[in-house]
């Protein structure tokens, strides 16, 4: 078999998508997502000037090779650019290998683990109540697991909190907006949030918090130690995890679960993470991480430290991401919870997929390969808009902090 063509879709059916599709002289075709929020164009770039050259005429059933080949070949190893196009192609060779044995994708992994992905929902809001009212909302939609967030009072934009009253989606401006920030008072107003919401969803409900990155490991420990009276089952990203070892200090001094990793793109980054079990959850994605070929060497890193996968899965992943992710959930045997963020139906549309969500569980399909294409005569409906995420400053004079 032989690549004969490789093509790169951009599209922006209210978000911004970048995917790749393969095409071969067998016929068969696949299908692989290369999203990076805020930076896709790079990406789609890297792909149409650097990597589509050296795929013509190679053969897709050498998976393992071609990966070896872009990852080893570049020279420049890992960063998030290089590691979405390695992706977006080894998911595009898993889903032709997998169309051309006539089987689901993750019956190449292994085969089936469990009868279903459980999924965890975003429950936000601009206060206590009306995040209350959300997190309800999802438990009666038949969520096991749900993430809260909430406005904190004082701050004008928060992380996760719509303020158009639609869905949230964080690249929201055709230039960085700008949040305010003021650590004080987030960490007086979360475990107020936390009470209040495990009040009302009883001890069942699995509750989730995303700090996204922006503690130190002080502020982090005191936050984890003050929500272990409510039993989340992770809190993450408390601090940014490019200092590996801070995570020393804040496993000291709290028992609540930690999740880190949906900024990584390869194993090195969660390395020491895994290794000394600072962290509970890996959430290494699909597309950010190398593809298929490369999330599986984290998983099984992490299996042998008892450590879980949470795979990414916010808006900014597109349809083809969680084909593949539910792919390989239903086989990862040290599976956690996959997040799970509704794309629109005007995005869905541009993605023919076989995957479901019902009663709180993701079920990818059975039709051979990943399950997802993309219709690009759709897609050509909805050009490129460009799109950046947020950046975070203090409030109290404006110091740039992490978003
Ligand atoms: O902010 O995907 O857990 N989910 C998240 C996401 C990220 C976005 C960034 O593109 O933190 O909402
Ligand atoms: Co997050």
């Amino acid at each position: 078999m032989k690549i004969t063509a490789a093509r790169v879709i951009v599209c922006c059916p209210g978000r911004n998508f970048v995917t790749l599709k393969l095409e071969t002289d067998q016929g068969l075709t696949g299908v692989g997502d290369a999203t990076l929020n805020g930076r896709e164009l790079a990406v789609a770039s890297y792909l149409q000037d650097h990597v589509i050259p050296c795929l013509i005429g190679r053969d897709p059933q050498q998976i393992e090779d071609i990966w070896q080949y872009l990852y080893k070949g570049a020279y420049w190893r890992r960063g998030p650019v290089t590691m979405s196009a390695i992706a977006a192609v080894d998911t595009a060779l898993w889903d032709i290998k997998a169309k051309s044995a006539g089987l689901p994708l993750y019956q190449l992994l292994g085969g089936r683990s469990r009868t279903g992905v459980m999924a965890y929902g975003h429950a936000t809001g601009r206060d206590i109540d009306e995040t209350v009212d959300e997190v309800l909302r999802h438990q009666h939609a038949g969520y096991r697991a749900i993430r809260a967030q909430s406005g904190v009072p004082g701050l004008v934009k928060v992380y996760g909190v719509s303020t158009t009253g639609r869905m949230y989606e964080p690249a929201d401006n055709t230039l960085p907006s700008e949040h305010d920030w003021d650590t004080a008072l987030y960490l007086r107003h979360t475990p107020r949030l936390f009470e209040a919401v495990r009040l009302a969803v009883g001890d069942e409900t699995h509750l989730l918090h995303d700090v996204h990155h922006r503690l130190t490991p002080l502020e982090a420990a005191q936050l984890g130690k003050s929500l272990e009276p409510y039993g989340l089952f992770w809190m993450e990203d408390p601090t940014p995890a490019e200092n590996q070892e801070a995570f020393r200090l804040i496993r000291q001094h709290t028992t609540t679960p930690l999740a880190v990793g949906e900024v990584f793109n390869s194993i090195w980054d969660c390395k020491q993470l895994i290794e000394e079990q600072l962290i509970d959850y890996i959430r290494t994605t699909v597309t950010h991480a190398g593809g298929i070929t490369h999330l599986r060497r984290i998983a099984d890193l992490a299996a042998l430290y008892q450590v879980r996968t949470g795979s990414h899965g916010a808006t900014d992943l597109s349809p083809v991401c969680m084909g593949a992710a539910l792919h390989f959930d239903t086989w990862v045997p040290n599976f956690g919870v996959q997040e799970y963020m509704p794309h629109s139906q005007e995005m869905l549309s541009v993605f023919p997929h076989d995957w479901r969500f019902d009663n709180g569980m993701l079920y990818c399909g059975e039709t051979p390969g990943h399950g997802v294409d993309i219709d690009e005569r759709l897609a050509a409906r909805y050009p490129y808009q460009r799109a950046y995420l947020p950046v975070n400053r203090l409030r109290h004079d404006g110091s740039l902090h992490s978003w």
